[in-house]
């Protein structure tokens, strides 16, 4: 599973105020730390803290790329703000993300052809996100469609099935899990699949174990990728372990020491 680190958000009040304070330590301290402990990638959201979102997403890639020279995935619902991100990325970006609407589409797939980034299509529209796996299927391919029509590969594309909070949307956990699957049958070749899996927990109580269980259960249905706190190390551990058992990496008695990153 590819792990892109969620902690540089201004939802988190430490970031929020890093950014208002262009505290340039903080920002890269959470870049450096969440790479340590295993992230391949990071997501740079700016967060409901700036009336300058554009300015905000340019500060943050500065500082981020001056520590770290990992990928990053640019995580806003305003094209000008991924946009700003895509023009300074160092690295292979993805953009986070595309809905099926193709008031959406019409900006972003040309963004990710002009940048060559990778882009994360959530399988919802503005009517909302759906309630069982067939609708999200059907945004799934009309998002694929346009992809295959704009010429994009789709070892690049990333389709979200949409993660909601377990306490407030029970029902939803066993049909994001069978739209995993059901997103890799869609086209030849596949997309890849990525979720959110915070959003899991959100409001619960038990939050790690609530998401160290998604996490295993998604990695079981063929999930490519995830959004996630990559500074929890049972989290961590466990995805390491799910790959062992999905014969994704090779076993020995040290295995954990093998794959943790350093
Ligand atoms: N899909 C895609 N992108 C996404 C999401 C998704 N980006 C944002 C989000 N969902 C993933 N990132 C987070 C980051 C934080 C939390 C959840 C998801 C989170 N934050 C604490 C909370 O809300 O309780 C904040 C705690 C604090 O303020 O310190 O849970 O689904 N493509």
């Amino acid at each position: 599973v590819f792990i892109i680190g969620e902690l540089i958000n201004g939802m988190y009040k430490q970031v929020g105020r890093a950014i208002v304070d262009k505290d340039k330590k903080t920002i890269q301290r959470i870049a450096r730390q969440q790479l340590e402990q295993g992230a391949n990638a990071l997501d740079v959201n700016v967060g409901p803290v700036t009336n300058e979102p554009v300015e905000a997403m340019k500060w943050l890639t500065e500082t981020i790329q001056e520590v770290a020279d990992a990928p990053l995935c640019f995580d806003s619902t305003k094209a000008a703000v991924i946009e700003a991100g895509l023009k300074l990325a160092k690295k292979k970006a993805i953009i986070n993300s595309t809905t099926a609407d193709d008031e959406k589409l019409n900006v972003l797939l040309p963004l990710a052809k002009k940048y060559n980034a990778g882009i994360i299509g959530l399988a919802m529209d503005k009517t909302g996100v759906p309630r069982d796996r067939y609708k999200r299927s059907e945004h799934a391919l009309k998002i694929i469609s346009s992809c295959m029509e704009q010429g994009l590969d789709l070892a690049d594309v990333y389709i979200d099935p949409i993660v909601l909070p377990v306490n407030v949307a029970q029902a939803q956990g066993a049909e994001v899990l069978e739209s995993i699957r059901e997103f890799k049958i869609i086209s030849d070749p596949p997309p890849k699949t990525v979720i959110g899996l915070s959003n899991v927990s959100q409001g619960a109580k038990e939050r790690a174990l609530i998401n160290r269980t998604f996490l295993i259960m998604a990695a079981a249905f063929g999930l490519s990728a995830a959004i996630l706190d990559p500074l929890d190390q049972n989290l961590m551990d466990a995805v390491i372990t799910a790959e062992l058992l999905l014969n994704k990496s090779i076993y020995c008695d040290s295995y954990l020491e093998a794959y943790r990153k350093k």
